[in-house]
């Protein structure tokens, strides 16, 4: 049975890229983005969710010395003139996507920013990153930086939950994910379907044991907020070695079961494509997770007591 109104499934799509280097045009990069959006358009996709940082480089990873140079790597409009090629084409497919990108607002204030645009090619909600990792400093003996804190303020939109369709969708990014109360705080607002970008290193410099882990905690980390919320997640990687930094890939959509129904295979650009039951989240909160009938807040209290 095919996606419509009633049935309540839908065809979604995790839209992987591989590397976007420093030296990209931008009008080379949005064509990987507009031929990943006539890809999903040609599987059926009404929901294509984009990396964090979509158009340009994760150039956190680096010290950026030239200030012409940080300042390209922001949007001042979405849509503006480096991005409207994208919304005209998402226009005519008349498909809805999510993209991270680096904001400036008209008073100079910089946002890790998702942006959800409906099939009318309309911005519809807007969700800024409140879990900046890494630091505000170059840091000497790692391989590369983190400087997230350095680039961009804390998001100060909080977690806003969207209708779209027939559902609600709630917006994430990167290390967003990592945190219980992201999905919770999602989940409480009522959201079904949980969209993040990521770009993560391949290694952690300052916790070298979770290397061998990287993977299997990206997926850990949206499989559990997927169960523990009844929610679906889409999560979409830049991937592959991107300005001298080792990404991964694992773009994934993920069921309310918790099971990742779909993956990715490769560090470049992939569609992840599948069809998804948003009564399954019914299901789950009503039979499981069932917030009022079982959920107690006001008996959490979280109390160390001493040894005795
Ligand atoms: N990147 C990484 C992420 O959260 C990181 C940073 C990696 C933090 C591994 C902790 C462990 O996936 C971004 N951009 O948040």
């Amino acid at each position: 049975m095919g996606p419509d109104m009633t049935s309540r499934t839908l065809i979604v799509s995790a839209a992987q890229l591989g590397p976007i280097p420093a030296s990209a045009r931008r009008a080379e990069t949005l064509e990987r983005l507009i031929k990943l959006l006539e890809g999903a358009a040609k599987e059926g996709t009404q929901l294509v969710v984009f990396p964090e940082a979509a158009l340009t480089p994760f150039f956190p990873h680096w010290l950026v010395r030239d200030e012409d140079e940080l300042h390209s790597y922001y949007e001042k409009d979405l849509p503006g003139p480096d991005t409207q090629a994208l919304f005209d084409a998402a226009l005519e497919l008349q498909v809805s996507f999510v993209l991270g990108y680096a904001e400036r607002t008209e008073d100079e204030r910089l946002f890790n920013t998702a942006a959800l645009v409906d099939e009318h090619g309309k911005v519809i909600h807007r969700y800024r990153k409140i879990h900046l990792p890494g630091f505000q400093t170059v840091q000497e003996k790692a391989p590369f930086q983190n400087l997230e804190k350095r680039y961009f303020e804390v998001g100060d939109l909080g977690f806003g939950v969207q209708p779209w369709r027939n559902t609600k969708i709630g917006l994430a990014i990167c290390n967003d994910r990592r945190w219980a109360e992201t999905y919770r705080v999602l989940a409480i607002g009522g959201a079904e379907i949980v969209c993040l970008g990521y770009n993560t290193p391949a290694s952690t410099p300052h916790l070298p044991e979770s290397d061998a882990l990287v993977n299997f905690q990206n997926h850990l980390s949206m499989q559990a907020g997927a169960y523990q919320n009844s929610m679906w997640v889409i999560g979409t990687a830049k991937a592959g070695t991107e300005e001298g930094v080792n990404q991964i890939g694992g773009s994934a959509v993920i069921a309310p079961s918790g099971e990742i129904l779909a993956v990715a295979k490769t560090l470049g650009d992939e569609l992840v494509t599948t069809e998804i039951d948003l009564d399954m989240v019914t299901r789950y909160r009503r039979e499981i997770f069932n917030f009022a009938q079982h959920r107690r807040p006001e008996h959490y209290r979280s109390i160390a007591r001493p040894l005795s």
